[in-house]
C-alpha cells in the first residue's frame, strides 16, 4: 500500500492544499516547479512534492551576503569580463551595484581597483597580453563614462585634476574626478600627460579653488610635486597622490582642502 506521502492528489486538490489558483498550480507543473504526472489526461501530484514545495516557498529567505562580501565576489567576476573582453558582462555587474546604490568611489575602489591592479602583474609577468590589457583598458574607459555621477545640490568649490606630462595613465585621473564629482566638487577633468604650465594657467584662468593631481607612474612624482608648488604659490590648493592611495583617502583630503578654503 502507498504510504500517505507517495499518495497522488489532482491538480485542483494539490493547488488548494498549496493555497494558489488553479492556473498557478498548473503554471509550476509546466515550469517543473511542482513534478506531476498525467494519468488518463489528468495531472496527479505526490503528496510529498506538495509538502516539498510548500516548504520551500515558506522557508525563510536566505539572507542577503554581507557587502564587502558580495563586492569582493563582484570583483572577481569583473576581473574574468575584463581579462576576456566581455563588455556587455563588465556593463552589467557596475550597473546592477550602481542600481543598487553603491556609491562611485566604492565601486571603483572595490570592484574596479582589484582587477586592474591584477591585470597589471599579469601584464608585467607575461601571463597577460599587452592587448589584453589595453582592451580591458577601454572598456574601464567607456565604463567610466557611463558611470559619471552628478548629484543635485552646492557645489563644494571648483577642481580640476589631472596628470603631468610624461605620466600617460589617465584612468587614474578619471577615477578621482569622477570620486570628486560624486563628493559635490564642481570638476575639470583635464586628463593625463600635461605639461604643468598649461596646468597652472588653466587654474589661473579658472577660478580653480583645488587641483588634484595624480601620479601613476613613480618618474612622474618629481614634476608632481614641482607644479603643486607652484600652483601653490599662486594661491590655488594643490594635493599630490595616487598609486596605492585610495579614493576615500583622496576624498578626506580634498575636503580639508576645501574646509581650508572655506575659513
Ligand atoms: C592601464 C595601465 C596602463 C595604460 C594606461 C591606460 C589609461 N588610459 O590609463 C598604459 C598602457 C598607457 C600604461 C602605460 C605604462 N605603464 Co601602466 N598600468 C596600467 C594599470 C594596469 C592600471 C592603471 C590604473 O588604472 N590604475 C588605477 C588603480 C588600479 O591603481 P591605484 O594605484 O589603486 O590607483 C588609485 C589612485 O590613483 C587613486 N587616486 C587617483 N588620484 C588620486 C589623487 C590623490 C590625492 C589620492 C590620495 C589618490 C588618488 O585612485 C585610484 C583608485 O583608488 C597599472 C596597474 C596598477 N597597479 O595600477 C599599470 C602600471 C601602473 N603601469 C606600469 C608601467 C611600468 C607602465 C609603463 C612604463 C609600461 C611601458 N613599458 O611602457 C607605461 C608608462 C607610460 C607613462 N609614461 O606613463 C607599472 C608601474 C610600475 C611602477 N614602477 O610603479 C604598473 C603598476 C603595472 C605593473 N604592475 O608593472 N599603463
Amino acid at each position: 500500500m502507498d504510504s500517505p506521502q507517495d499518495s497522488r492528489l489532482d491538480l485542483q486538490t494539490a493547488a488548494d492544499e498549496l493555497g494558489v489558483h488553479y492556473q498557478t498550480a498548473y503554471r509550476w507543473v509546466r515550469s517543473g516547479r511542482l513534478d506531476a504526472e498525467m494519468v488518463d489526461g489528468r495531472y496527479l501530484v505526490r503528496q510529498a512534492d506538495i509538502s516539498e514545495l510548500d516548504r520551500r516557498r515558506h522557508a525563510p529567505a536566505t539572507p542577503p551576503a554581507p557587502r564587502a562580501v558580495r563586492l569582493e565576489h563582484a570583483a572577481d567576476r569583473m576581473y574574468e569580463a575584463l581579462v576576456d573582453g566581455e563588455e556587455t558582462e563588465v556593463m552589467k555587474i557596475a550597473k546592477r551595484l550602481a542600481d543598487e546604490g553603491a556609491p562611485i568611489a566604492d565601486l571603483i575602489q572595490n570592484v574596479l581597483v582589484p582587477p586592474l591592479r591584477r591585470i597589471g602583474q599579469g601584464w608585467r609577468s607575461g601571463e597577460l597580453t599587452i592587448w589584453t590589457e589595453h582592451r580591458a583598458s577601454s572598456i574601464v574607459e567607456r565604463l567610466l563614462g557611463e558611470l559619471a555621477p552628478n548629484p543635485r545640490g552646492r557645489r563644494r568649490g571648483v577642481a580640476v585634476v589631472a596628470a603631468v606630462a610624461g605620466d600617460r595613465h589617465s584612468l587614474p585621473t578619471t577615477m578621482a574626478a569622477l570620486t570628486l564629482r560624486g563628493d559635490h566638487w564642481h570638476v575639470h577633468h583635464l586628463g593625463a600627460d600635461l605639461p604643468p604650465d598649461q596646468i597652472s594657467q588653466f587654474c589661473g584662468d579658472h577660478d580653480v579653488d583645488l587641483a588634484v593631481i595624480t601620479v601613476t607612474n613613480p618618474e612622474s612624482r618629481p614634476l608632481a610635486d614641482a607644479t603643486a608648488v607652484v600652483l601653490r604659490a599662486a594661491d590655488t590648493s594643490a594635493i599630490v597622490g595616487g598609486a596605492g592611495q585610495t579614493l576615500v583617502e583622496l576624498t578626506e583630503l580634498a575636503r580639508n582642502a576645501g574646509n581650508r578654503l572655506a575659513k
